[in-house]
C-alpha cells in the first residue's frame, strides 16, 4: 500500500514514520519531494480537519496516489484555544518553531500557575485521488510550563507537560510521546480506515 505523505514539517514527517511502520509495516510512505509540482497549499481551515483534508485532497488528486495529512497545533486555554490552527505560523514566520515557543511563552508569562492548561490537538485525513475521504482526531491534554526543557520532539515540546507526566514532551522518548501524542492517537486511529477505504 504506497500513500503519499502530505507534509513538509520535518517533526511531523520523522514522528509519522515511525507511528505508522509501528502500526502497519506493510505501509509504504512517500513524500511530497517526489512531487515538485507540488506548491504550497493554503491552509484556509478554520479546524484541524478541515485543514488535513484541503491538504490530502491537494495532494491525493495532484499524485493519483492516496494521500493522507496531519492538521496540529497547541490549543491554549487562558488564550481561548490560540494558536490553534495557527500554531505553525504563530510569531508571522511559518515553521519558526523557536519564534512560534518565545512568544507563546511570552503571552503566558503572567498566567499563574493553576491557568496554565493546554492540548495538542491532530487531526488526521485520508483522501482518495478519487475523493473518497476520512478524517480522525487525537488530543493530548497537559500544562504550560515557564522554561523550556528537552530537545526530543519539536514546536512546542519544550514547554508542554502532558497530565500525569512530570516530563516536558521533548523529555520524553519517542516511543513514549508516540504512546500519548496526539498524532499518535489519531494515526492509530487512521490505519483500520486505511484499510477499509483501500480495500472498497
Ligand atoms: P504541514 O502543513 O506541511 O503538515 P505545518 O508545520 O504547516 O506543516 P500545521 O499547520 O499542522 O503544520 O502546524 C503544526 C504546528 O503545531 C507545528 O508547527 C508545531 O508548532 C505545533 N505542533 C503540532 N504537533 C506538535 C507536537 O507534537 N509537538 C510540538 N508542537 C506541535
Amino acid at each position: 500500500r504506497t500513500v503519499v505523505l502530505a507534509t513538509r514539517n520535518e517533526g511531523k514527517i520523522v514522528e509519522l514514520r515511525r507511528i505508522l511502520a509501528d502500526a502497519d509495516e506493510k505501509i509504504e510512505l512517500i513524500g511530497l519531494e517526489r512531487f515538485p509540482e507540488i506548491g504550497e497549499i493554503a491552509e484556509t481551515g478554520l479546524t484541524f480537519a478541515e485543514n488535513a483534508l484541503i491538504k490530502a485532497h491537494a495532494v491525493a488528486s495532484a499524485s493519483g496516489l492516496p494521500a493522507i495529512a496531519d492538521d496540529s497545533g497547541l490549543c491554549v486555554d487562558a488564550l481561548n484555544g490560540m494558536p490553534g490552527v495557527f500554531s505553525a505560523r504563530w510569531s508571522g514566520s511559518h515553521g519558526d518553531d523557536a519564534a512560534n515557543l518565545r512568544l507563546l511563552l511570552a503571552q503566558v508569562s503572567d498566567v499563574p500557575d493553576g491557568r496554565r492548561g493546554a492540548h495538542f490537538a491532530c487531526a488526521a485525513a485520508l483522501a482518495l485521488p478519487g475523493g473518497d475521504e476520512r478524517v480522525v482526531e487525537g488530543t493530548l491534554a497537559g500544562t504550560l510550563i515557564r522554561s523550556p526543557r528537552g530537545s526530543n520532539g519539536f514546536g512546542y515540546d519544550p514547554i508542554f507537560v502532558p497530565d500525569g507526566e512530570q516530563r516536558t514532551t521533548a523529555e520524553l522518548s519517542p516511543a513514549d510521546k508516540d504512546a500519548v501524542s496526539h498524532r499518535g492517537r489519531a494515526f492509530r486511529a487512521l490505519v483500520p480506515v486505511l484499510h477499509e477505504l483501500l480495500a472498497g
